[in-house]
């Protein structure tokens, strides 16, 4: 019996709506769901290939638990009784800092990943938590945390009514999109261009997306601080600073101006190797475009003055007077947001509360580097105890931090592991336990994350497409018996974590002088929820609580998860508005245009404006029909162009005598790898590129494609030294390596 179910995509932050073919419980065809109210029916190779990904036959199907040395399948409930009895002691005899979070990157892509990560982190009471973030956006976190108060409020280009969009370390034509949700991120810039918009992008790569520009400037790697340092700068100088109707929401704007005097476009031109005429220019059209848009991504992040570059993105974005207005970069409007509390002073934003162990990097965001996961647990110190025991929640640390080798190798050294993964790979396979969750078309989706950076505000949610196969476990129901296991609440009823959270919420709810539920009985209020499951309660909870909620009857037509399933294909909420000051929570109460930390950080900048690196520099790059190193056991994504080769220059190559398709050896500072050259112009002389996931040859995993054809770890060239000191994020883009051509003979044949 054939039929369709809908599912929206959790592939990729686009978060398109599809519809899937069901034969039989298997999902059989994937196309675009053209009555979806965001994505209107756009899809991607990705997408198209959900079939064939939910039934990976190498997915886990059911737990795995060592016995012996040796991973064996197991009971649900065997499983968690190893998990409490693994996680427990070492808390009880170290202390909670002992027991490590690592967060990858797919929990913003499930709805178990936003609900109960958090839970696990309090109820553990652990510091010892790392993300992905710290190999990805925290600058920007930082950056905002800093500027506006919170950490989570990201300003996102308008896409859809720029007249202008300057694009920074990007490249949406491959990864659609990042820190600004849009699905058809291609169709929203050819339709900029359409409409007579302009759009210029900065990459050191000719990439898909700089090939649809009016102007790409091939920009030298990690040198993007000094040329937005320089455009502030310019606007200043040439009196073009302009900061609009929200003016009197902004604090700093004279001193901003004086820390910034040195960053003159001639000064930052070498650096950059941009012409300081080009630089004006580039100036000038931002500040003269009726409205336009600064937007940066992982080239602008994950470099060594990343928080930098993203404050100084926002800074453009104010200092043009587009900062909150359509047309410009401005803050999204989620339906599952808090109540929006009374404009007003907030708390601010911390930085570094407390610091990593072995290397003392400050905490941003209540995390520690992932660069630094590897030292915090096989490095003993005087003080503290390292990290004994890891929680791993959809997360391949061992490919995606640098120095995979070193982590590798300190994984096997802890006393106890646990993955939430589908997979037995690169990292879980160190693991004790390993928890599978269900293929994505038996789970449930609504993207928490991605709706807070979305170009529309709009709400959908899907209930899984497919029933749970006998023996499945939802990924929520993993995650709160994860919690019960390893907080000392082991064989609780899951659902009890769910009621707890409700109970919290709604207590604390009914106390807020501006909630719709100030002064209501909570246990009344509970009574009201509707939901099948734990899962959906909370978020019917949310949604009503929420901004354009029902306040639980205060607006009868206001929004609950009832009404949001009476519409399978979502809810548009409008295009972005202006906010301002409402969500502000900096002290001042204002946006805060130089916050103290950066101010502190800029003398750093300013010893760049010397560095004239001669040697050749590493940046990465993606692959349309890849996702991080998770996505290469699918045979319909791989192959063709989709493959772990070396870009380097046809200078460069000539320089260096190597051939296309020749083994060339690339070294960094933390190791080497093999892997054949793609002589290509599309980077720029002095800069080589490769993709990163890759490196899927090592024993005990269970990637019987992706081990076929397995490429090499970019990530081990890198030792994990470089950060962003503010942010702690690593440093994956601008890397100094050397290369030697091989011969196509020589033993080498790791990568090809
Ligand atoms: N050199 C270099 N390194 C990089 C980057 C780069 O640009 N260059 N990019 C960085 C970025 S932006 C990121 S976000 C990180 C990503 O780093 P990670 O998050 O560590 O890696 P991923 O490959 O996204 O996937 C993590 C794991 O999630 C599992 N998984 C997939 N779906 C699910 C699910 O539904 N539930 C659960 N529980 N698990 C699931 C996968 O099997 C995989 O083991 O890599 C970073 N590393
Ligand atoms: N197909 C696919 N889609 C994905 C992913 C994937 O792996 N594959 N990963 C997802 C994830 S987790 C994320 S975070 C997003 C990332 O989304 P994007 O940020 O759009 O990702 P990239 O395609 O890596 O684009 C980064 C660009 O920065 C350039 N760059 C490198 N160094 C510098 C520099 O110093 N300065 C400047 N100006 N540019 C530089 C690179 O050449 C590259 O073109 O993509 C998401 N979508
Ligand atoms: S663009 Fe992203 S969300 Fe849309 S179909 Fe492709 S992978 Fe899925
Ligand atoms: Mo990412």
């Amino acid at each position: 019996m054939s039929r369709t179910a809908l599912r929206i995509c959790p592939l990729c932050e686009a978060t398109c709506g599809l519809v899937l073919t069901v034969d039989d419980g298997r999902v059989t065809g994937a196309r675009g769901d053209r009555d979806d109210v965001f994505s209107k029916g756009f899809i991607c190779p990705k997408g198209a290939a959900f079939g064939a990904l939910d039934a990976d036959p190498d997915r886990l199907r059911g737990p795995l638990v060592r016995v012996d040395g040796e991973l064996r399948e197991a009971t649900w409930a065997e499983a968690f009784d190893a998990v409490a009895a693994g996680i427990r002691p070492v808390v009880e005899r170290y202390g909670p800092h002992a027991v490590g979070v690592v967060l990858g990157n797919p929990n913003v892509h499930t709805m178990a990943g936003a609900l109960y990560p958090p839970l696990l982190i309090a109820g553990l009471g652990t510091r010892s938590v790392f993300t992905a973030s710290t190999v990805d956006q925290m600058p920007k976190h930082v950056s905002s945390g800093l500027l506006f108060g919170d950490a989570n409020l990201i300003p996102v280009p308008d896409l859809d009514r720029t007249g202008h969009l300057l694009l920074i370390g990007a490249n949406p034509l491959e990864s659609n999109g990042s820190l600004c949700t849009a699905p058809d991120f291609p169709g929203r810039l050819r339709a900029l261009r359409a409409r007579g918009g302009t759009l210029t992008v900065i990459d050191p790569r000719r990439t898909r997306t700089a090939r649809l520009a009016d102007r790409h400037l091939a920009i030298r790697p990690g040198t993007d601080a000094l040329l937005l340092a320089a455009m502030a700068h310019t606007l200043f100088e040439e009196g073009l600073a302009d900061l609009g109707e929200r003016a009197t929401h902004i604090q700093g704007v004279d001193e901003l101006a004086a820390a910034l005097d040195d960053f003159t476009p001639e000064a930052v031109a070498a650096a950059c190797d941009i012409d300081a005429a080009a630089i004006r220019t580039l100036t000038r059209e931002l500040a003269a475009a009726p409205t336009a848009a600064v937007y940066g991504r992982i080239g602008s992040c994950t470099v060594p003055h990343g928080t930098l570059a993203s404050w100084l993105v926002d800074v453009l974005n104010i200092l043009t007077g587009n900062l909150d207005r359509p047309g410009g970069a401005l803050f999204p409007q989620a339906a599952t947001d808090r109540t929006p509390r009374p404009a007003g002073p907030g708390r601010g934003f911390a930085l570094g509360r407390w610091h990593s162990r072995v290397r003392r990097h400050p905490e941003a965001k209540g995390e520690l580097p992932l660069s630094s996961l590897a030292e915090e647990i096989d490095t003993p110190t005087a003080e503290g105890e390292p990290v004994r025991a890891l929680v791993a929640v959809a997360a391949n640390p061992v490919l995606s931090a640098p120095d995979g080798d070193r982590l590798d190798k300190a994984l096997g050294g802890l006393d106890f592991m646990v993955s939430v993964d589908p997979y037995l790979n690169e990292t879980s396979r160190h693991a004790d336990v390993v928890l599978p969750p269900p293929p994505p078309a038996q789970s449930p989706h609504h993207d928490f994350a991605f709706n807070t950076l979305a170009v529309r505000n709009q709400v959908r949610y899907t209930r899984p497409a497919v029933p749970l196969e006998p023996g499945r476990m939802a990924e929520t129901e993993i995650l709160a018996r994860l919690v019960l296991a390893a907080t000392g609440m082991h064989g609780a009823d899951p659902a009890a974590v769910d009621t707890l959270v409700i109970d919290q919420t709604l207590g604390k709810a009914v106390q807020a002088p501006h909630s719709p539920v100030h002064g209501r009985d909570p246990q009344e209020l509970a009574g009201l929820l509707t939901g099948e499951n734990g899962p959906e309660r909370r978020l019917d909870m949310m949604l009503r609580l929420g901004p354009y909620g029902d306040g639980f009857g205060a607006d009868r037509d206001g929004l609950t998860l009832d009404r949001l399933l009476a519409h399978p294909h979502g809810i548009d909420l409008g295009p972005l508005r202006p906010r301002l000051p409402q969500p502000l929570k900096t002290r001042s109460g204002r946006v805060e245009l130089l916050p103290e930390p950066i101010a502190a950080d800029l003398p750093r900048l300013r010893a760049a404006l010397d560095g004239r690196p001669g040697g050749l520099v590493l940046v990465g790059r993606r692959h349309l029909r890849s996702n991080n190193s998770w996505m290469h056991n699918v045979p319909a994504l791989t192959g063709g162009s989709n493959r772990c080769t070396l870009h380097l220059h046809p200078e460069d190559a000539e320089r260096l005598g190597v051939e296309n398709g020749q083994p060339v050896r690339v070294k960094g500072a933390g190791g080497e790898v093999t892997a054949p050259a793609e002589v290509t112009d599309a980077v720029r002389p002095g800069v080589v590129s490769l993709p990163h996931g890759w490196g899927h040859d090592r024993p005990g995993t269970r990637l019987g494609h992706a081990a076929a054809d397995p490429g090499v770890n970019v990530n081990q060239l890198l030792d994990g030294s470089l950060l962003d000191p503010l942010s702690g994020n690593a440093v994956l883009n601008g890397v100094p390596v050397e290369l030697a051509p091989l011969t196509a003979a020589a033993p080498e044949r790791s990568g090809l």
